[in-house]
């Protein structure tokens, strides 16, 4: 008998368990099981009907995503399916915790479901790169009509159990002890009543309500060339749907077949189960003692209630958390809690929050002027601006003024923790946590570790940033971090690029056609390109060699950015779309005069090169120095932080894409020709020796 999936028979009815921890999935052996199972059940002449349930915290999340890209192993899911749908005697699926993917089709090719409640249910195979490959894009639209089904499937949504059986995706919500107890119940009503077999592929009325409506699949893929334009398989979804609708069920089955195969080959399908693994690798930390418990976090302090302070606040009342808000003055606080207010009120005019719920936020918000205040908070974090002397001050007095055990957190986005930590007499407390503007929204939390912070410090960060649904990657101290260090060197690499001949679109083009929504100089104006100059100001103040720059000028002209309509680009009123400026373009001219600059064209390859490998060799060094564990965490750090595109992994994984033999290549040319911005990493160049890449280590 198969390890993972067991069969026993309770009463009059058999019973099919799958138990393959973590989440059930249906592995080769998970597949050979449930065939084995099934036919035991079906010969046992005491089962008048099955009964398919998953042991542990879920039913079964989907097809082992483990097994992309290796060889396909008998039987396959499809084949597993269709033993279900031609059982000639009725199989219940009892659903609990999530039913997902290859899962929800194991249980659409039964022939009844029933959900225990709090059960999800979904097909977020889009969400890797892949469309539903066992069925669901030919079931689903049977029970829900071409319409919903196509947004289920495109969007990979999860629908709680209410939903699910209010669209007839599951028959039935049981409120029972336990998924088998719902589905014995279902089963024994089943038997009893002699309902004949319900097969999803015979419900025909709903697929032939929608067959000849082209407009109804015109329309989606419309809609798809504005929000999926770069993506592969949210098309091919529309096409397997479409099937379902024009084809019989068997030849629609082959359709999806066929299909999904095209997904599978596709290098999107790669980079986006990378993507998936690699977010769930960071949580995973090398040399934490196994015994760092992580402090609870009841009450937070944040320190400045500016667009930084205030969005940081947000996340935590958004999960109940009461927060402290201090500012050294009352209007800054009115100011700051007025912004809270006014986003809150804009979820709720979007419908998103109920007006109650908007007033319960702003009620777990306590304004303080006082440090006093703080004298109970589990953690503070400080998100003032960046000096080093003011927030020196700032822990001195948290010092002061905090319980022992709370944790405290600056929010510094290049300063160093360890001279942050050296103002108390309690550095192992002292951690960073570097949220992404804006803070209520960008979901990446940068954790940043000191010297001395402790691992419970450790642990109690990484848990807390879950906790507020961020996705946070510990990371080491240094200048900028992972993410800002090798944003700044691609930041100096596009302006010289534009020094030497190119216009700022150019260089962005290049960048949004690799599938980033916004290239440098976009982004710089979305920033605000004072706060370049200022940095730039003091690395020179610093005595720093920090070449003149056509971006200074800008700053001189009053070209903030966005916030004043002209930057790099010109904005129309009431538009984030930048639009290239001739003023600019004169601008950059009278530069390049005056720095004895002739201008050459520089090819679209050398744009994206020169972009993107002085960010890739950057990354080899913050690697080689443990300032990032893992090259995947720095491949999480620009999707969540920065909007590379998941398709392609991330900066790392598409570097081992490229050939990190091509890209040194092009590093040491660059290095001879610009000079010590392309010095190669050390690591780069081990790894081309040894012939490995990033994924190796
Ligand atoms: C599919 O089904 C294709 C078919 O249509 C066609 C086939 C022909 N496989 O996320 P967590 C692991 S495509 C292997 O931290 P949570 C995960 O790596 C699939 N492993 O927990 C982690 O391992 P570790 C469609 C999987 O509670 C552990 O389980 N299904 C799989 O926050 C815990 O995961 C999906 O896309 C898997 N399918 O969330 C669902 N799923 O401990 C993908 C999870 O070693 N999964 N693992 O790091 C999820 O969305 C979430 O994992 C889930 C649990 C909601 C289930």
């Amino acid at each position: 008998m198969s390890q993972v999936v067991g069969y026993e028979l309770r009463g009059n009815i058999g019973v099919i368990t799958v138990d393959n921890p973590p989440v059930n999935a249906l592995g080769k052996d998970v597949r050979a099981g449930l065939v084995a199972a099934l036919e035991q059940g079906l010969a046992d002449d005491g089962a008048k009907a099955l009964v398919l349930v998953g042991a542990g915290r879920t039913f079964i999340a989907g097809a082992d995503i483990r097994e992309f890209g290796k060889p396909p192993a008998e039987p396959s899911l499809p084949d597993v399916i269709t033993r279900y749908d031609e059982a000639d005697k009725p199989v219940v699926a009892a659903l609990h915790g999530t039913a997902l993917g290859g899962g929800l089709e194991v249980a659409l090719g039964c022939h009844y479901r029933v959900a225990v409640p709090g059960t999800k249910v979904g097909l977020p195979e889009v969400k890797l790169g892949l469309l539903p490959g066992a069925g669901g894009t030919q079931r689903l639209p049977r029970l829900v009509g071409a319409q919903k089904a196509l947004e289920l499937i495109v969007s990979g949504e999860f629908v709680a159990a209410p939903k699910a059986a209010e669209l007839g995706i599951v028959d039935e919500v049981i409120e029972a002890e336990s998924p088998l107890e719902a589905g014995l119940q279902f089963a024994e009503k089943v038997t009893s009543e002699k309902r004949p077999l319900k097969r999803v592929r015979d419900q025909e009325e709903k697929v032939a309500a929608d067959r000849g409506n082209e407009a109804l699949f015109d329309e989606f893929r419309k809609g798809l060339e504005k929000k999926a334009r770069n993506l592969f398989s949210p098309f091919k979804i529309v096409d397997a749907v479409k099937a379902a609708v024009d084809l019989p069920f068997d030849e629609g089955m082959q359709r999806e077949r066929e299909l999904f195969r095209e997904c599978l080959e596709s290098p999107q399908r790669a980079g986006l189960v990378h993507a998936f693994f690699a977010e769930r690798q960071i949580g995973k930390i090398p040399g934490l003692a196994a015994d760092a418990k992580s402090r609870e976090i009841k009450h937070v302090g944040i320190i400045g209630a500016g667009t930084m302070g205030g969005g940081i606040a947000m996340n935590f009342v958004n999960v109940g958390i009461p927060v402290t808000l201090l500012e050294v003055k009352q209007e800054a606080l009115d100011r700051g809690l007025a912004v809270i207010r006014r986003n809150y009120e804009n979820s709720a005019k979007k419908g998103r929050l109920t007006q109650a719920q908007v007033e319960q936020r702003m009620e777990l918000i306590r304004p303080s002027l006082d440090y006093g205040d703080f004298a109970d908070v589990d953690l503070v974090i400080e998100a003032v601006f960046e000096n080093m002397d003011v927030k020196k001050q700032i822990f001195g007095k948290l010092d002061e003024v905090c319980k022992p055990g709370a944790v405290l957190a600056s929010n510094t986005s290049t300063l160093s923790i360890d001279e942050i930590a050296s103002a108390t007499k309690r550095p192992e407390d002292v951690v960073g946590m570097h949220f992404f503007s804006p803070a209520n929204v960008m979901k990446l939390l940068e954790n940043v570790r000191g010297e001395k912070t402790s691992d419970e410090v450790i642990a109690t960060v990484m848990s807390v940033g879950k906790k507020i649904k961020k996705v946070p990657v510990l990371v080491g101290n240094c200048y900028g971090f992972v993410g800002n260090r090798m944003l700044h060197k691609r930041g100096a690499e596009a302006m010289t690029l534009v020094n030497e001949g190119a216009s700022p679109a150019e260089a962005d083009s290049v960048l949004t056609g690799l599938g980033f929504p916004m290239g440098q100089f976009a982004m710089s104006d979305l920033a605000g390109i004072d706060v370049g100059y200022l940095i730039r100001q003091e690395r020179r103040k610093a005595g720093e060699d920090v070449p003149a720059s056509w971006m200074d000028k800008l700053y001189e002209a009053g070209r903030l950015g966005q916030k004043t309509q002209a930057g790099v680009y010109r904005y129309e009123e009431g538009s984030r779309k930048p639009i290239p400026d001739p003023e600019v373009d004169k601008l950059i001219e009278e530069f390049r005069k005056e720095q004895g600059i002739t201008p050459r064209e520089i090819s679209k390859d050398e744009l994206l090169e020169r972009q993107m490998y002085i960010m890739i060799n950057e990354g080899a060094k913050i690697l080689e120095e443990g300032i990032a564990i893992r090259a995947s965490d720095i491949d999480v750090v620009w999707i969540y932080g920065y909007g590379f595109p998941a398709y392609r992994g991330g900066p790392m994984f598409w570097a081992d894409q490229v050939g990190l033999d091509k890209i040194l290549d092009r590093v040491k040319e660059f290095h001879a020709r610009f000079g010590d911005a392309w010095k190669p990493a050390p690591l780069l160049e081990r790894l081309v020796r040894e012939g490995k890449k990033f994924g190796d280590l």
